[in-house]
């Protein structure tokens, strides 16, 4: 099997495959870099071997024989070529927005819908990291108990905008001026990631809600988000309000939470246990803490979830349905 990985060079590029060296699914896997022009010759250590940079283009696709690629492309380089690797066979595992809200394609999340991919598909797009991360909790909750509405307030780390971000708050912890954000990050919080759209919510925020409805399988979900830039380097959080159908005791969230796989439940306010972004970094799964009832409404519950935004939230969830797809775990 041959691997193309798109991207290579950049953040979740790099942890595809510091990913990819420590899962022993891969030890047979042939794996070739793709990046833009600007990065053609570099060499990438990757299992004792220097794999070399190619520039991705129509003829490095239709030369290259891949089986597969894991694409860590922005949205507009993924519609120019993952369509033409689409042509060539290659099955694309999609990291970007760009073909996520097409309705002949799935979105997927392994540990919910791996079941919506068909045979014939070429390109499987990945959900965005602060989606992902809400909808592992969600889900559990959605099947045991309906959900009525949700509500989606979010803490997302400055990886989230790649290196620039991360450059923006190191850099402005110094003083400087942001070069990547609009306003400095250091000591602020910006309610503004990606662009804004004319109902006055982000993108981001509308990627929340509209990929949630899609993964959850369920159009007329009540959701509404607000999504928020903090200070931090590495993972993001979401306060989550939900409204179920049913009504609940919180026994039965716990049992439901603690069964669902890929998720970790750390709630003891007492011993002051609860998930955090400092402690999420370099982590698979997601965490769930602050678990508890809305008085304010009759079936109304809150939670509070951290994942790694590079790892389960971009990379370790592309890895993990193409083990899947390859049927290599
Ligand atoms: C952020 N969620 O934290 C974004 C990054 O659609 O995959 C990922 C954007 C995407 O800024």
């Amino acid at each position: 099997m041959k691997l193309g990985i798109f991207g290579a060079t950049g953040l979740v590029g790099q942890t595809m495959l510091k990913i990819l060296e420590e899962r022993e699914s891969f030890k047979d896997v042939q794996v070739e870099v793709f990046a833009s022009s600007r990065s053609k010759g570099q060499e990438i250590d990757y299992r004792g071997q220097k794999l070399v940079v190619q520039e991705l283009s129509e003829e490095s696709i239709k030369a290259g024989g891949l089986d597969y690629a894991l694409s860590a492309l922005d949205a507009d380089l993924a519609a120019k070529f993952l369509p033409l690797a689409a042509q060539e066979g290659i099955v694309c595992i999609d990291n970007s927005s760009y073909f996520r809200m097409d309705p002949d394609k799935p979105l997927v999340v392994p540990e919910i819908n791996l079941d919506t991919i068909r045979p014939e598909d070429k390109i499987i797009p990945s959900p965005n990291c602060s989606t992902i991360q809400s909808v592992i909790p969600l889900k559990p909750i959605y099947d045991a108990f309906g959900i009525k509405r949700i509500i989606y307030s979010t803490y997302q780390s400055t990886s989230g905008s790649g290196v620039g971000g991360l450059r923006d708050l190191e850099e402005g912890l110094k003083g400087k001026e942001p070069t990547t954000y609009p306003y400095p990050i250091a000591f602020n919080l910006l309610p503004h990631i990606d662009k804004f759209l004319d109902n006055g919510y982000t993108k981001e925020e509308m990627k929340m809600i509209n990929e949630t409805r899609k993964i959850l399988g369920d159009d007329n979900l009540a959701i509404t988000a607000t999504a928020v830039r903090v200070p931090v380097k590495f993972a993001h959080a979401v306060s989550i309000n939900v409204e179920t159908k049913k009504p609940f005791s919180l026994d039965q969230v716990y049992k439901v939470l603690e069964d669902f796989p890929g998720l970790v439940v750390q709630d003891d306010p007492a011993k002051k246990i609860y998930p955090m972004n400092l402690y999420t970094e370099g982590k698979d799964e997601v965490f769930v803490g602050r678990i508890r009832r809305d008085e304010s409404i009759e079936n109304g519950l809150n939670l509070w979830c951290t994942a790694d935004n590079i790892r389960k939230g971009a990379a370790l969830n592309t890895i993990q349905i193409l083990e899947k797809v390859a049927k290599l775990a």
